[in-house]
């Protein structure tokens, strides 16, 4: 069996090849530290989608460091730059907010395409595996195909959906979900919702609207209303960020598609820019492939070669 510090290395591969590699050929192709190479790697940090804003801390931090330390060998900044990355990601691995002995009810929000139901297929499977009971909602009632897919999810990974028709009001469907969950003794309730509408003010009025239904029938929920973004889209998915959050109390950030990309740098810009943290990360399709964001493991792969 491949080690779960290998996949995430596997996954992190495209972000490794961009930043790091890039970045390296950068410190040992140069004789100096000086301004030029401080000017260079802000823009390869920047090309990596780290963001303009972590970019210059970031630099501004190695720079002190080198200070600090008298370090004159270019070679050495790589181990400098990691470090500094792994403090700006932070030591802490944030959890899930899973109630003991209650019921938790997570909400997911995020535009179309990122990748809401397909987490709550795979995190639906490890709560599961974990010995929970699960129960899906299926809350983005905007498109028919969207019920369709979250009730393929629900059979592969064994656990049920809560439905109605397409076009009911989803916080019809939020409401029926916790009842359902509460008879039923379920631990963990997820509601998917439509990344999608007629407009994004519509969006997030429903949101707002599941989010009190949902409070209303079970107080202190949803106990984490989870932010699904897409790594691909770069710098967009910290601007989606920024916007959720405002609106929707966001809690929590699951980054999903880190395979295959190589903007997986943007994970720094968001720990970096934003309150909420990232707690799941998406590096692959399949049933296993959401893990809990630890930030150290993290650093350490994205900058191990081998
Ligand atoms: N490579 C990769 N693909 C992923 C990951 N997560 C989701 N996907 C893919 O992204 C596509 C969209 O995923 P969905 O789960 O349907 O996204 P959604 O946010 O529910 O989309 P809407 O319901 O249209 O709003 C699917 O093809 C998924 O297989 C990931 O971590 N890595
Ligand atoms: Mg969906």
């Amino acid at each position: 069996m491949v080690g779960l510090f290998a996949r995430l290395k596997d996954g992190l591969s495209k972000t490794r090849q961009g930043l790091v590699g890039k970045v390296e050929e950068l410190f040992t192709g140069r004789k100096r530290i000086d301004a030029e190479l401080y000017e260079e790697l802000e823009d390869i940090l920047i090309q990596s989608d780290v963001g303009v804003d972590t970019a210059m801390d970031l630099v501004e931090a190695v720079r002190a460091q080198v200070k600090a330390q008298k370090i004159d060998d270019p070679a050495m900044l790589t181990d400098v730059l990691k470090e500094q990355i792994a403090a700006m990601l932070g030591s802490e691995t944030e959890p899930l907010n899973l109630q003991e002995g209650s019921l938790t009810v997570i909400m997911v929000v995020g535009v179309n395409g990122v990748g809401k139901t397909t987490t709550i297929g795979k995190l639906a499977h490890q709560l599961k595996a974990q010995g929970k009971r699960v129960l899906l909602a299926a809350g983005d009632t905007f498109r028919a195909a969207a019920i369709d897919q979250l009730e393929i999810w629900g059979s592969r990974v064994g656990v049920e959906v809560i439905k109605q028709q397409e076009g009911t009001d989803p916080a019809a469907v939020a409401y029926d979900a916790v009842q359902a969950a509460k008879s039923r003794k379920v631990d963990v309730l997820i509601v998917d919702t439509a990344g999608r509408l007629h407009n994004k003010a519509n969006l997030m009025e429903e949101l707002r609207k599941i989010t009190r239904v949902i409070g209303r029938e079970l107080a202190g929920a949803p106990h984490e209303v989870l932010l699904v973004l897409d790594a691909t889209t770069g710098q967009n998915a910290l601007s989606q960020a920024k916007l959720f959050s405002e609106v929707a109390g966001v809690t929590g950030i699951a980054l999903t598609k880190l395979d295959g990309t190589a903007r997986g740098g943007v994970i720094i810009g968001i720990m970096h820019e934003l309150s909420v943290p990232v707690k799941l990360i998406g590096i692959g399709e399949g049933l296993e492939d959401l893990r809990e964001f630890a930030a150290g493991d993290f650093a350490a792969a994205l900058f191990e070669s081998r």
